[in-house]
């Protein structure tokens, strides 16, 4: 079921687990991917809204979801640093990749400039389309004006969410998981 849409070479053998979706999460330090992560792998014990505790590299969280029109899904969600001293990993973690979700925390318009550079090296990489991607303007609300996306991101669905009230957070992934 999972999609080998990467053209990565030499990068070892598939690590993702037959029959189940690899979405990577990308983006900037401190915007939230972990504890999004946490919170869609039901790791709700881990959800802490006050300390950060840098991911090393990356982490895996298993999800299963029941996505309507299609039954139930697994997916591994990989949680990866946004620390670019594991740039060296990245060609391993795009390996298979299904989808990838971008996250940044919209309240700071330095990580919004950053997502570019997240796109480049995990979507356009990839050569994934629009379609697989989602972008998660952490820190933000449904009330909140969906910000507008560097040139090269637009037309990727856009989910304004925050971990306080992370429903939409769950119904972005859903969506995603509906169109891979
Ligand atoms: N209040 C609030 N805090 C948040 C939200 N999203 C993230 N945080 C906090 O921001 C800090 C960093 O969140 P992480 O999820 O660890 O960030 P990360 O993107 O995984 O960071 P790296 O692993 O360094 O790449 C944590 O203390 C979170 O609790 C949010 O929507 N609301
Ligand atoms: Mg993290």
């Amino acid at each position: 079921m999972a999609a080998a849409a990467s053209d990565e070479k030499g990068s070892g053998p598939s690590m993702v687990a037959p029959g189940k979706f690899k979405i990577l999460l990308v983006g900037p330090s401190r915007s939230g991917k972990s504890g999004v992560a946490n919170f869609l792998g039901g790791l709700t014990d881990s959800l802490d809204l006050e300390n950060h505790t840098p991911t090393a590299a990356c982490r895996i969280v298993e999800v299963e979801r029941d996505i309507p029109g299609r039954g139930h899904v697994s997916a591994e969600l990989w949680d990866v640093s946004g620390n670019p001293q594991y740039e060296g990993c990245w060609p391993a973690i795009r390996k298979d990749v299904s989808a990838t979700v971008l996250c940044f925390n919209a309240a700071d318009d330095a990580q919004l400039h950053m997502l570019e550079n997240w796109h480049a090296a995990f979507v356009l990489e990839s050569k994934l389309p629009k379609s697989k991607c989602l972008v998660l303007a952490n820190y933000g609300s449904e009330a909140t004006a969906k910000p507008a996306l560097p040139h090269k991101l637009r037309g990727i669905p856009v989910v304004p969410c925050n971990l306080e009230t992370p429903a939409a957070i769950r119904d972005g992934l859903d969506d995603l998981l509906s169109r891979i």
